[in-house]
């Protein structure tokens, strides 16, 4: 993801002068470029993420009480927690994949109130406490799978979106649903500053349809590893939709409205011919920019080990979803 006046170091460093910084980065690891089968600027996020990586580890989050449904413990190689809380997308931090891991300390959790509104019978504001009394939490291994070509499997707490919204009576009126995160700037540097933030607009929106939104795979997320959030990941609560590219899924979410049109998502603003309202994951719709057929997946090998591997139509969760997409053109709403 690359917003209009985002540069990367590949983008503003001539490329001889990148690949030298690169190789004597190798050098200072004992490595070649040969040795890692890496090649060119295609690797330049692994490798600006190792060299971040010195950087503090995750705070650890306390223990969840949770079930494991046999139905959603996908015998599938999990991607470590170094990985999952430390290789991260979240905007209001930092545009580098290692910037929330180190500055997402700042975001405050205690007392975190999140609202259900809109066209609801019954509008909600629940604390974190609220939630846990109300709603079991699962443990769900998901695949999750970055609009950039990147994946992990990752082993989600949380529960059933459907459940939230049913209690808060949807009315016939509603037909999309509406996220909101945060929005703090004095927590947040990526909100004052527009050269953190990428130039988005926030705070950071998503959105779905009612019956997506509804579906029992779609999750709100309270932990990892069975543990509470780290702030990187969309402490204390974020928006897991495990057949859509990772950025629909919102972090650090305060307000969930129910609407009746297709409300504007952060992504599709910036770009929308990029990052669609749907953001479906499929193989066969390229983005502009780059191929979507396959993917490297960010699993237990070493951090410089590529493994890439075949992107599945709705990642893989084809047989539970595909029924709701049943007539629409694919292409043209990607
Ligand atoms: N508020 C907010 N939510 C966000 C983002 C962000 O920048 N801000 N990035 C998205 C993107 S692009 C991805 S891939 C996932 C990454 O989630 P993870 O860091 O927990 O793996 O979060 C999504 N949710
Ligand atoms: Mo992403």
């Amino acid at each position: 993801m690359k917003p209009v006046n985002r540069l990367t170091e590949a983008d503003v460093t001539p490329e001889s002068v990148f690949n030298m910084q690169r190789r004597q980065v190798l050098k200072t690891l004992g490595l070649s470029a040969a040795a890692l089968g890496v090649s060119g600027v295609a690797q330049a996020d692994v490798l600006d993420w190792f060299k971040g990586n010195d950087r503090p580890p995750a705070p650890s989050g306390k223990p969840l009480d949770f079930t494991k449904p046999d139905k959603y413990q996908a015998d599938l190689p999990l991607t470590p927690l170094d990985k999952v809380s430390g290789y991260n997308n979240f905007y209001e931090f930092g545009l580098d994949k290692a910037d929330p891991a180190a500055n997402a300390g700042t975001l405050k959790t205690d007392n975190w109130q999140l609202t259900i509104d809109g066209e609801v019978a019954k509008p909600l504001t629940l604390s974190m406490d609220d939630i846990f009394k109300r709603f079991a939490m699962e443990q769900r291994i998901y695949r999750m799978r970055c609009v950039e070509a990147w994946s992990m499997v990752i082993p989600w707490v949380g529960f059933e979106l459907g459940k939230l919204l049913k209690a808060a009576e949807p009315t016939s009126n509603a037909r999309f649903v509406a996220f909101q995160t945060l929005y703090a700037p004095d927590q947040m540097p990526g909100q004052k500053d527009r050269f953190i933030g990428g130039g988005l607009d926030y705070p950071y929106v998503e959105g779905l349809r009612l019956d997506e939104a509804m579906h029992p795979l779609t999750l709100l997320s309270t932990g990892v590893y069975g543990k509470a959030l780290p702030p990187q990941n969309g402490a204390p609560i974020r928006l897991t939709v495990p057949w859509k590219y990772g950025f629909k899924g919102i972090k650090s979410i305060v307000k969930i409205t129910l609407v009746r049109d297709q409300p504007p998502t952060t992504w599709n603003q910036i770009a929308d011919n990029e990052y669609g309202f749907y953001a479906n994951v499929n193989p066969h719709v390229d983005h502009p920019r780059w191929s979507q057929a396959t993917e490297r997946f960010i699993g237990p090998g070493g951090v410089l080990k590529v493994e890439r591997q075949p992107t599945l139509l709705f990642n893989g969760y084809g047989e539970e979803v595909a029924s709701l997409y049943r007539g629409l053109d694919l292409r043209r709403n990607y």
